[in-house]
């Protein structure tokens, strides 16, 4: 089908094309033969393969002028070499981004319950999921620093790998058959895919939750369509790209498979060495880390990330930390955290009401913790202060072999209101409903009276604001 319609378009101001092909030296010719991708080898093939005249015509077509003549690229680095160092780069760092994106979605711990699930309807994509372990307790800051980081340190490598194929991606004619069909349709997935995961990823960094439910939604089906592309295509391009760097970055023979679609046939003059561009693409995606690295670090390494969101300062003293939401922001009244506050903890049938006097009074023990975010952000280990979970659990009767509780807020709306934590996270010494941090009583934009805080979690495993503790299968 792709064939003869495409060709209809510029029909008759072509001459059609003779049997020896883009032997021919000068003029339009010259374009034909490269934009076929195949090299010299695939012209002498039609009259043996025996094509019918309407796909011989529709390959043989000169290009229209513009992007689609390889002469109008004119860049003297484009080659196999570049393009196969930028390759290698992305299927180095787009693995490791993908592997962790996939643990971030694990560390929610989505099927524990539905309160930890962004994407409910995801099917066999979770079949990799698994209870999401307490330690080493920085677990999350590590994984999500290195998701985030690297996803936004690998754009300038992203645009440039673009850049060096962007020839190939006006290629002519743009089918030519239903295998090279497929094979468009999924480099679209995978140039769309990848601009996709890195747009959303990047504004929800920079945007703090503007979209909180369908973020998540999109950046996840997202990911798998993108990576099954992206596998796809390394199946297809990873022996030719090792060849090509094999190789090295030197000027491939002209019309040879690598070449093709790549190489100029015009180039002009070099102002710069293909090893220069790479450093240049280098020095930008260290710049980005330089100005990045420094919000999944934090502390005082916070001011050096300049693309951080700003513009919300903590203040400093013991609670002068990173905050996501304020109290105000989500809708906190007084009232809610006043003298009236109670802590509810439920479980095996029974109800205990706790005053904030009653929780202080109860046997407080100290851990120090980070905050670590999904938005790749986190906070150096805090010393927070409070009552362990396995002690509250112990109210309604509980013993050594803890369940899952249900953490719920005073807040109203929004996803992170309440969430759910494993048996394995309630059953550590380090999980606390804490009270203080670094020696002060928390501040309300940190979850005064009473917040979860608990190993290797995520951040939004750590409630603010708690007012209800409900252990075993939440109702
Ligand atoms: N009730 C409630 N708790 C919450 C949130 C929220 O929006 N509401 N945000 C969570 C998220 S996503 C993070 S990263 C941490 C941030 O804690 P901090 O603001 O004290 O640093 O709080 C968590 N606890
Ligand atoms: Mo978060």
């Amino acid at each position: 089908m792709g064939t003869s319609g495409i060709g209809r378009g510029q029909a008759d101001d072509v001459p059609p094309p003779k049997g020896g092909g883009p032997a021919k030296g000068e003029g339009p010719a010259k374009g034909e033969g490269p934009a076929k991708g195949e090299g010299p080898a695939k012209p002498a093939a039609p009259p043996t393969a025996g094509p019918s005249p309407k796909e011989a015509a529709g390959a043989g077509r000169t290009p229209p002028p513009g992007p689609a003549r390889p002469e109008f690229w004119r860049s003297p680095l484009r080659g196999p070499w570049l393009t196969a160092v930028f390759g290698l780069v992305l299927l180095f760092g787009i693995t490791v981004v993908f592997v962790t994106g996939l643990l971030s979605y694990a560390a929610y711990d989505p099927d524990l319950a539905a309160v930890n699930d962004q994407t409910p309807d995801k099917g066999w994509l979770g079949f990799y999921l698994f209870p999401w372990p307490t330690s080493p307790y920085w677990l999350y800051r590590l994984t999500q620093g290195v998701h985030v980081t690297l996803g936004i340190v690998l754009v300038p490598v992203l645009l440039a790998k673009l850049w060096s194929v962007i020839p190939k991606l006006f290629e002519w004619p743009p089918v030519r058959s239903v295998s090279h069909a497929l094979e468009r349709l999924s480099l679209l997935l995978l140039v769309g895919g990848a601009g996709f995961e890195f747009v959303t990823g990047i504004l929800n960094v920079q945007l703090h939750y503007i979209f909180p439910g369908s973020f998540y939604t999109l950046h996840f089906y997202g990911a798998w369509v993108f990576i099954g592309a992206f596998v796809v295509h390394v199946a297809f391009r990873l022996p030719r790209a090792l060849r090509a760097v094999r190789a090295g970055p030197g000027e491939p023979p002209a019309g040879s498979e690598e070449a093709v679609g790549l190489v100029s046939p015009r180039p002009a003059a070099p102002t710069i060495s293909r090893r220069g561009a790479l450093a240049m693409v280098g020095l930008g995606s260290l710049a980005l880390l330089v100005v990045t690295a420094g919000q999944s670090i934090g502390g005082w390494w916070r001011q050096t990330a300049l693309l951080a969101p700003h513009g919300r300062d903590p203040g400093s003293g013991p609670n002068g930390f990173q905050i996501n939401k304020t109290a105000a922001s989500v809708g906190i009244r007084p009232s809610d955290v006043g003298p009236a506050w109670r802590l509810t903890v439920r479980g095996q049938g029974r109800q205990v009401d706790l005053t904030y006097g009653q929780l202080l009074a109860m046997a407080q023990h100290e851990s120090a913790l980070p905050i670590a975010c999904v938005e790749g952000w986190s906070t150096p280990d805090q010393r927070w202060g409070g009552v362990r979970l396995t002690d509250l659990a112990a109210l309604v009767g509980l013993g050594v072999d803890t369940p899952p509780v249900l953490v719920e807020s005073v807040q109203r709306g929004g996803s992170f209101r309440s969430a759910v934590l494993g048996d394995n996270q309630v059953r550590d010494g380090r999980s606390l409903l804490a009270v203080r941090v670094n020696g002060a009583v928390l501040s309300a934009d940190h979850g005064y009276p009473a917040r979860v805080i608990v190993a290797g979690a995520p951040g939004v495993h750590n409630t603010k604001w708690v007012t209800r503790l409900t252990f075993g299968e939440p109702a």
